[in-house]
């Protein structure tokens, strides 16, 4: 549930408080896939699907935080905040309230109702946007002035150490500095980044394939750990290489033999899809629709190949996609293994596109695809006064 007043409302007669709201995005990443960890480039865009966070102050010392979704809500003391991940969705919110404390914020005691609309387990960052929402709420109660960007960092840091998933940065700094309109080509090592504007022309529209993607633990934890083998591999030759973001298709042809087989092709696939995300950015920004859309159908391919993190649904709709008029490029988006794929179609043929791909994915599938027309949106921020 996304609606500003309904959350609102539900909170105050929970609670009996009016609450302060706020939102954070959801994401949708145009390419640049698992290169965040490896310091390299990505280019997201905010959507416009969101966690809502509804907060007001508490003087009993302890904090409830209320989910609409979960229909659910978990109490603790200030005094005796879990310190490990429970495998709840309380998870996220309770990691972001450890990593806060651990850089000495002082927490005061809160209500926190939290609602939303990003699709879940469905690679379009949800569990980032709760934790972005939940920090930007709580620290409105408090006397901390932390930038947009450390707030990115002290979430990922909750999503490491407390959830347990070995996640990058991205999904939490687009869900800090998204902008409307714009895509983020972001530099994982400086965290600077430059915004690219989303033409005017062009619908960004995300079709879940239904493939229920989780990166707490499994697949995308291994992809992790195979990228960090292969730095290793080129660094014992060139120890200047510290991260692949360094790493040239030179030094894959120099010691790729060393590598184990998968190994040597997650190493390619980071080393390429950094240069093909630099590309796309300038292709976006010159408005080189056609370079952008290669590049976007070669990142598709490159992570089904090499990468090996795509799965057959997100392929039949990339395949279906690339088929139809006004497509300009397609490729599954997020930490992969299911999820959504991102189309960037013009604008006047996006309605024809969403039936035909509907229609193609139910034919080849059996399965009926939620398919979303976004908007390139702003990051989060608070609602009303
Ligand atoms: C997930 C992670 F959270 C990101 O950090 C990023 O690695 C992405 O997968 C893959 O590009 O969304």
């Amino acid at each position: 549930m996304r609606d500003v007043n309904a959350t609102k409302d539900l909170h105050a007669q929970r609670f009996h408080q009016a609450p302060a709201m706020f939102a954070a995005p959801g994401r949708v990443n145009l390419i640049g896939e698992h290169t965040d960890y490896a310091q390299g480039f990505v280019m997201p865009a905010a959507i416009d699907f969101a966690t809502l966070a509804a907060i007001s102050p508490r003087d009993d010392g302890s904090i409830i935080i209320a989910s609409e979704n979960f229909h659910e809500e978990v109490t603790h003391k200030l005094t005796a905040l879990p310190k490990e991940a429970a495998h709840h969705w309380s998870d996220y919110p309770l990691g972001v309230l450890n990593i806060l404390r651990s850089v000495g914020v002082e927490l005061p005691g809160f209500s926190l109702t939290l609602s939303g609309d990003v699709p879940l387990n469905a690679g379009l960052s949800s569990s980032a946007s709760v934790e972005v929402a939940t920090i930007v709420a709580v620290l409105s109660l408090t006397a901390a002035e932390i930038p947009l960007p450390e707030m990115a960092k002290l979430c990922q840091r909750a999503e490491n150490e407390f959830v347990g998933a070995s996640t990058g940065i991205m999904d939490q700094f687009i869900a800090c500095c998204g902008a409307e309109d714009h895509a983020l080509l972001l530099d994982c090592r400086s965290l600077s980044f430059r915004l690219a504007p989303i033409p005017p022309d062009i619908s960004i529209v995300i079709s879940n394939s239904m493939v229920k993607h989780s990166h707490a633990g499994g697949e995308y934890n291994i992809r992790r750990a195979e990228v960090e083998q292969g730095t290793q591999i080129i660094h014992r030759h060139r120890p200047e290489v510290g991260f692949l973001r360094d790493a040239t298709l030179e030094d894959l042809k120099q010691w790729g033999s060393e590598m184990p087989p998968s190994v040597l092709k997650r190493t390619r696939h980071i080393i390429t899809e950094d240069l093909r995300t630099v590309a796309a950015a300038d292709a976006l920004e010159a408005g080189d629709l056609k370079t952008l859309g290669r590049l976007m159908y070669e990142a598709h391919a490159s992570y089904r190949d090499d990468f090996e993190a795509s799965c057959k649904e997100a392929d039949i709709l990339v395949k279906l996609a690339a088929k139809e008029p006004g497509c300009i490029g397609a490729r599954l988006t997020g930490g992969g293994f299911g999820g959504c794929t991102v189309n960037l179609v013009e604008r006047e043929y996006t309605a024809g596109f969403i039936e035909s791909l509907r229609k193609g994915y139910r034919e080849a599938t059996g399965i009926e695809a939620d398919i979303y027309n976004c908007h390139a949106s702003a990051g989060a921020h608070r609602i009303g006064n």
